[in-house]
Order: C-alpha cells, then sequence, then structure tokens
C-alpha cells in the first residue's frame, strides 16, 4: 500500500483538524444516531486520541462506541480524478459512513485502511464524513483484552464473597491483556488523495548486492492498460538506472549502502510513471541475513543498541506528532542506539520514513499483546484470533515492505508459549511461515517471548532470532543483582545450545526521576543504573546475544492499578523526553560500542 504523496499528479487533501465528537451512551453502538450527536457533539481533535483531551473520567475509561463527523468539500478542480479516503489508524474498530451510508468497515487500530470515493463522494459539492469507533478489546481483538474476569493489569478483583454479583454492579469496562493505556480514536491523520483514474496501485521493491553493484528487482502492480517504467535516482538526485515494463531487475553500478546510523543510511528513488500516473518511493540498498549466531546487516554483524518504545505522549495520547517523532529520533542518535521495536503495534508511517532517513533499524511489531494472558484456556484452540492475525502480518508488510530500516518481524509480544506448548508451536511456527511467504525480502521472523519456563516453551527457539525479555531483579528476585545475575546465567547457557542469536528485548526497573539513594534500592534512579550495569556486564560475555533494548524509552500511560503510579515508569528519560541518570549511563556505554564487529 503506498503512502499518500503529492507530486505532479497525484494531490493529498488533508482531513485533519477540528472535528465534532460524543461519546455513545451505551444504545446505539456502530449506529448513527443524528439527532443523538447533534444533541451531545462537542470539539475533539484529529489526529489524537480522545481519552485525555477532556477532562473526565468518562472520556478516559470510556468502553465502546463513539462518533467522529465533519463536512469536507473536494475542490472542484479534481473532478476527473480518482478520489480515496484513506484513515492512517483508528483504534481499534471503524465504522465510516458517507451522507449517512455506511461505506467501510475496518477491524484493527494501528493500520491504514482506504476506500475509493467513485459515485459517494462528487467534487465540488460538501459531504458528511461520520466515523463510528469501538475501543472494546477482547479474545479476537489485538491487543487482546478480557471482556469478563481477571484484569491482567490493574485489579477487577471485587474482594465481596458473591463474584457474579459484582458483574452486575460494577461497570462494564476494558480489561487489557497489556501494559500500555487503551488510547482510542481517530489516532492519525485522515487525508483523501487524488490519483489519475489509471493509475500505479503499489510499488515492491527487493535490493541486494552484487560485488560492488547493487540490484533490485521490482513489481509495480497498476489498474489501467498504460506501460509502467521506472527510473532510480541517486540522492544526488542523478539517475542511475532505468527499466520498461511492470517487473524486472535493475542494476545500480558501485552502489552505496544503507547502513545503520553513525555510518551513512543512503537512499535511492526508484520514481515509477504509468501513463498520466506517477509516484517515487524511496529505497535503501542493505541486505539482512541470520547466520548462526549473528544477525548480519550487508554482510556485518550487527549488533541492536536501542529501545522498547511507545506511541505515548500527553494530551495527544497515542495520537500522532510528528514533532515527538522527530525528537525521539534525536534523542535516540544522542543516546548513541541504533535501533528500536515498534512495541507493541506498527507506528506510524512518517516514523518509518524518518527512520529510513536516519538509519535507524526497526523491528516491526503486530499489535498482537497478550495473546494468552489472563486465561486458563489454551488461547490458541478456544478462541478465534488466526484470522484477524493473519490479516494485520499481511496488511503490515504490504505497508512496510520497502523500509530499509525495517529489518525483521515480530509477530507478537509475550504471547503464552509456556502452558499449552505443543498448540502454541503449532500456531507461532506456521504464522513464522505465513510471514516469509508474505515478505518480499524475506527478512528474518520472530515474536517476543515473555519471562517464563523456557524450557517448556517450544517455540522461541524455532524463530529465527531468540527475543526475550526478562525481568531479573525487577519482577523476579527483585531488587538482589547478585540472584539476579546468577538466573542470567542460567537461562543464557540455555539459549547459548540453540543456534540463534538471542536479543534482550526487555529488561528494566521502574524509576522516579529525582528520587536518589546512596545504597541503590528499587525505585531510585541509582538502581536503575545498576540494575543495567550488572545485567550488561552478564550479557557481555556472550557473543550469541547481538542485542539490548532496555524497556523503555521513556515512562508511559498505563491504566490505573496498584502496579502503576502514573503510568509505567520504567523510561530512561521521563514521559515529557527528560534524561533519568539511567539515559546518561546508556549514552556512555553505547557510544563506545560499534553498530557492527561489537561481538565476533
Ligand atoms: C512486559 C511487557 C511490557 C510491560 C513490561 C512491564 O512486554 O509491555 O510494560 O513488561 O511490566 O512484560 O514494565
Amino acid at each position: 500500500m503506498l503512502y499518500p504523496r503529492i507530486n505532479e499528479r497525484r494531490s493529498v487533501l488533508s482531513l485533519d483538524g477540528v472535528w465534532r465528537f460524543c461519546l455513545d451512551d451505551g444504545t446505539h453502538g456502530d449506529r448513527i444516531d443524528e439527532a443523538y450527536i447533534s444533541a451531545n457533539a462537542e470539539n475533539i481533535s484529529v489526529p489524537a486520541s480522545y481519552n485525555d483531551q477532556k477532562d473526565d473520567l468518562k472520556y478516559r475509561e470510556h468502553y465502546g462506541w463513539v462518533y467522529y463527523e465533519r463536512k469536507f468539500t473536494v475542490p472542484k478542480v479534481f473532478k476527473n480524478e480518482r478520489l480515496v479516503l484513506r484513515f492512517d489508524a483508528v483504534t481499534h474498530y471503524a465504522k465510516v459512513y458517507i451522507d449517512g451510508k455506511p461505506v467501510m468497515e475496518h477491524k484493527g487500530g494501528f493500520l491504514p485502511f482506504e476506500i475509493e470515493l467513485d459515485g459517494l463522494v462528487e467534487a465540488g459539492k460538501e459531504f458528511l464524513l461520520q466515523v463510528a469507533v469501538d475501543n472494546k478489546v477482547n479474545h479476537s481483538t489485538l491487543p487482546v483484552g478480557n471482556e469478563e474476569g481477571t484484569a491482567f493489569f490493574g485489579s477487577d478483583n471485587a474482594g465481596v464473597p458473591s463474584v457474579e454479583a459484582a458483574k452486575v454492579w460494577r461497570k462494564k469496562r476494558n480489561l487489557p491483556n497489556f501494559d500500555f493505556f487503551n488510547y482510542s480514536g481517530i489516532n492519525r491523520s485522515v487525508r483523501i488523495y487524488t490519483t489519475p483514474k489509471s493509475y500505479i496501485k503499489d510499488i515492491v521493491l527487493v535490493p541486494s548486492v552484487d560485488g560492488k553493484d547493487g540490484i533490485v528487482d521490482y513489481r509495480v502492480e497498476t489498474c489501467g492498460k498504460e506501460k509502467v517504467s521506472i527510473e532510480v535516482f541517486s540522492r544526488e538526485g542523478v539517475s542511475v538506472a532505468k527499466a520498461e515494463g511492470a517487473s524486472g531487475r535493475i542494476r545500480i553500478k558501485d552502489a552505496k549502502l544503507w547502513n545503520p546510523y553513525p555510518e551513512d543510511p543512503y537512499l535511492y528513488s526508484a520514481r515509477v510513471t504509468f501513463g498520466e500516473d506517477e509516484y517515487t518511493e524511496r529505497f535503501g540498498i542493505r541486505t539482512v541475513k541470520v547466520d548462526g549466531h549473528r544477525f548480519l546487516i550487508n554482510g556485518k554483524p550487527f549488533f541492536f543498541k536501542g529501545f522498547g518504545k511507545h506511541e505515548d505522549s500527553a494530551v495527544h495520547g497515542r495520537g500522532f506528532d510528528l514533532a515527538y517523532d522527530v525528537k525521539d529520533m534525536s534523542l535516540i542518535k544522542w543516546m548513541g542506539a541504533n535501533s528500536f521495536r515498534t512495541s507493541h503495534y506498527p507506528y506510524a508511517e512518517e516514523m518509518y520514513y524518518l527512520a529510513d532517513e536516519e538509519g535507524v533499524v526497526i523491528i516491526d511489531e503486530t499489535p498482537a499483546v497478550g495473546i494468552g494472558a489472563g486465561t486458563v484456556q489454551d488461547p490458541y484452540t478456544t478462541f478465534d484470533i488466526r484470522s484477524h492475525h493473519e490479516d494485520v502480518i499481511r496488511d503490515l508488510i504490504a505497508r512496510d515492505k520497502n523500509h530499509p530500516s525495517v529489518v525483521m518481524w515480530s509477530m507478537a509480544n509475550e504471547p503464552d508459549t509456556e502452558h499449552y506448548p505443543e498448540s502454541a508451536k503449532e500456531y507461532w511456527c506456521s504464522l513464522y511461515d505465513f510471514t516469509h511467504s508474505l515478505d518480499p525480502q524475506d527478512r528474518p521472523v520472530t515474536f517476543v517471548c515473555c519471562q517464563n519456563n523456557y524450557e517448556t516453551d517450544l517455540s522461541t527457539r524455532e524463530m529465527d532470532v531468540v527475543c526475550i525479555n526478562r525481568y531479573y531483579g525487577w519482577y523476579n528476585l527483585s531488587g538482589d543483582m547478585d540472584a539476579a545475575c546468577h538466573a542470567w546465567n542460567i537461562e543464557l547457557d540455555f539459549w547459548e545450545k540453540i543456534d540463534k542469536p538471542l536479543i534482550v528485548t526487555e529488561y528494566g526497573a521502574d524509576t522516579l526521576p529525582g528520587f536518589h539513594l546512596t545504597a541503590a534500592e528499587m525505585f531510585s534512579e541509582e538502581f536503575q543504573v545498576m540494575y543495567y550495569d550488572r545485567t550488561n556486564s552478564e550479557l557481555d560475555k556472550r557473543a550469541f546475544v547481538v542485542g539490548e533494548h532496555p524497556w523503555n524509552f521513556a515512562d508511559f500511560n498505563t491504566i490505573q492499578g496498584v502496579f502503576r503510579a502514573d503510568g509505567n515508569r520504567k523510561g530512561l528519560l521521563t514521559r515529557d523526553r527528560r534524561p533519568k541518570m539511567g539515559a546518561h549511563y546508556f549514552r556512555n556505554r553505547w557510544t563506545k560500542i560499534p553498530n557492527f564487529g561489537f561481538k565476533k
């Protein structure tokens, strides 16, 4: 799927701005009730989560449907163009209406969807756009929630003898199986873009290296009968190769490779023309491969220094915020990092374009968080998650396939792989094959494993890279770093026997900024530094550990509950991106660790 761009042949009209909005009172569902909306509508900003834009718990904790609406007129000059309405992300379920008529539905809160407006909207004439949005999470959504029962984070325990009775008087609410606030609404931009009637649908670019030359296998999907041509330009704008036809191979003589920061993330652009249409996609030439214990980028052993992150900021919630994206890129570099994981959902597309340009490596994760958490049943045979999970992987790869920054797909975060090891293995191995089969660049595929009985777990070891989240010294063996290091070594001995690279995709300690102690105990800034320093000294001894991603880049908001005071405080930075001592610790460490060849 192509990102909407303005060029000589295409236009983009932004529908971002102040929309009218109201919460469902629980009686309308996905149905648009004009009278109800006009009686209750108030202003809301798009894009942004709605939860923190207003000052009442009813927005913060809303469960279920809300309604957005705005009027719009496509200028007359676009009368002869193909018009497409595109939502970059609506969390988690959207039903779109034009002039009162339902025109499209979409499940999943973190990926784009679009509809052609032919026959629905006339250029020069005002129309009414309404979107009903549902934020419920359950065992068929990704991320996963419990509709009834035990909240995985926070407490759903009524503490009275009659649990059944409590269900009656407690209001219905989301019980997420994930540790980030369920920020909802139209979280990313809404646009109408134009193309000529015959148009370029998609461009697939697969780079490889042949000696000093770069090779690009390309495929262009179109609608219409015109001829495709493609021309590749250097970063400096010089034409370096050309080809005709909807698919083929291009050779770039003496190519410059895309390399992670602080090396040069060199980008080429491919300009595709098709009749009246034209689209330019930027790409990099780089290879990615797993070889025994090593993760190779451009044939060299790469070390992942970086973070698990979130899209999270005050007021915006999970709403798209380009200034935060630019700032985060700057902070990533300031700390000497080179990578991050899009924990725990695909991020806004703009972040990937920035990463391509800035040379930051991405592990691209689906929103499959919490599969099997908070339930005693076998999630793989009990719940209907498979087909939605496949849709999400298909759409993620369709969106992000050309980014040189994306070097690995993460199918999920912390599914239960321990209690039903056989059915878990069946699920994850077949989804692994599915993911590989869809990626034109055939990048490594993994999922991120929860702290568990790794001897019982049969799935993690089957992935291309073993990715583990571990909290020795925090949730386990709390505060005892001697014991934590011991436990790390027992576990690392286990993984070392498996011929795979390993990335520690999460480890961390909640830390209150400004809380200092001479004797480093939990929650102090000194403890966070000691926790990482002690753990890293163990990880450094193991050549097969090819990455360290502290949890988390910055503090972030979560559901309220006894575990969380003003959210999750494991950030190296505060929520407003001020450094804790831990950030300085990693800056000092990472600026001395090279991207390549740190471990032989
Ligand atoms: C891990 C989860 C992450 C949480 C983290 C924590 O992957 O989403 O925020 O624990 O508890 O299990 O801080």
